[in-house]
C-alpha cells in the first residue's frame, strides 16, 4: 500500500506510522527523521536545515524533493511505503504527484489525523520533557502549528478533491486511533 499521514505535529503521524510499518510491513518514510538525521550526522544539507527546523519552520521544497525521490528509488518500496510528513504544502502535493506518476506508483491512500490544537501543544510538551527535541519548546511549537495551518492544511483540500482522503479521529488511546486508522484502510 501507498500510503500518505497528514496531520499537525503532534498528531500522532510518526508515532502511528511505525506502528503501521509493522502491521502492513512497508517502509515508514518520515521526512522529520530523514532530516534530524541529516543534522546528527553534520552534512552540508543537515546545516542548512538544522535552523530552520529549529524555527519551526519548513525546509525548502526543492530539499525535501532531492530526499524523497532518493528515498523512493530504493528497493524496499516496491510493496509501498508510508509517508509521514510529506507532503507539507501543495507545492510538494503537486510535486509529490508528478513523481509518483513517472514511476507508475500512485497512492493508494491518504490518511489525515485530526487533534485540537490544546491537546497537540499539550502532547509535544510531554515530549519536550521526555525528549528534548529542539524543536519542541512553546516558541517554535507555535510557530509550527501556524505553518501548519497556513501550509499544509490546503493539502487536505488537494487530496479530498482527488476523493483519496480519509479523516480519522487522533484522539483516544494510541490502540484506539491505531485500530481507527486500519478501519479506514480497509485493514
Ligand atoms: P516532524 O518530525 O514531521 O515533526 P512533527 O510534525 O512534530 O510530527 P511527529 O511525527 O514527530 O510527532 P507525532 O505527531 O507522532 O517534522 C519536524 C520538522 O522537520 C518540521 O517542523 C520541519 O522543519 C521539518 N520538515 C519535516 N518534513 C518536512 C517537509 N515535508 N517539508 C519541509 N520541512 C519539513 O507525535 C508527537 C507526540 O504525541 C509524541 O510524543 C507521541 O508520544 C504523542 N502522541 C501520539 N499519539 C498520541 C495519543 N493518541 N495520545 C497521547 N499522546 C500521543
Amino acid at each position: 500500500m501507498r500510503l500518505v499521514l497528514l496531520g499537525p505535529p503532534g498528531s500522532g503521524k510518526g508515532t502511528q506510522a511505525a506502528r503501521l510499518k509493522d502491521e502492513l510491513q512497508i517502509p515508514h518514510i518520515s521526512t522529520g527523521d530523514l532530516l534530524r538525521a541529516e543534522v546528527a550526522a553534520g552534512s552540508e544539507l543537515g546545516l542548512q536545515a538544522k535552523e530552520v527546523m529549529a524555527r519551526g519552520e519548513l525546509v525548502s521544497d526543492e530539499i525535501l524533493l532531492g530526499m524523497i525521490r532518493s528515498r523512493l528509488s530504493r528497493e524496499d518500496v516496491a510493496n509501498g511505503f508510508i509517508l509521514d510528513g510529506y507532503p507539507r504544502n501543495v507545492a510538494q502535493a503537486n510535486a509529490l504527484e508528478a513523481l509518483l506518476a513517472s514511476i507508475g506508483q500512485p497512492l493508494q491512500a491518504v490518511v489525515q489525523l485530526d487533534v485540537a490544537n490544546e491537546l497537540l501543544v499539550e502532547r509535544i510538551a510531554g515530549r519536550a520533557k521526555a525528549e528534548g527535541r529542539e524543536d519542541d519548546n512553546p516558541e517554535s511549537v507555535r510557530k509550527r502549528l501556524q505553518v501548519y495551518s497556513d501550509s499544509t492544511a490546503p493539502v487536505i483540500g488537494f487530496y479530498e478533491s482527488r476523493g483519496a482522503l480519509a479523516k480519522v479521529d487522533g484522539v483516544g488511546t494510541l490502540d484506539e486511533v491505531f485500530a481507527r486508522i486500519l478501519a479506514a484502510l480497509g485493514k
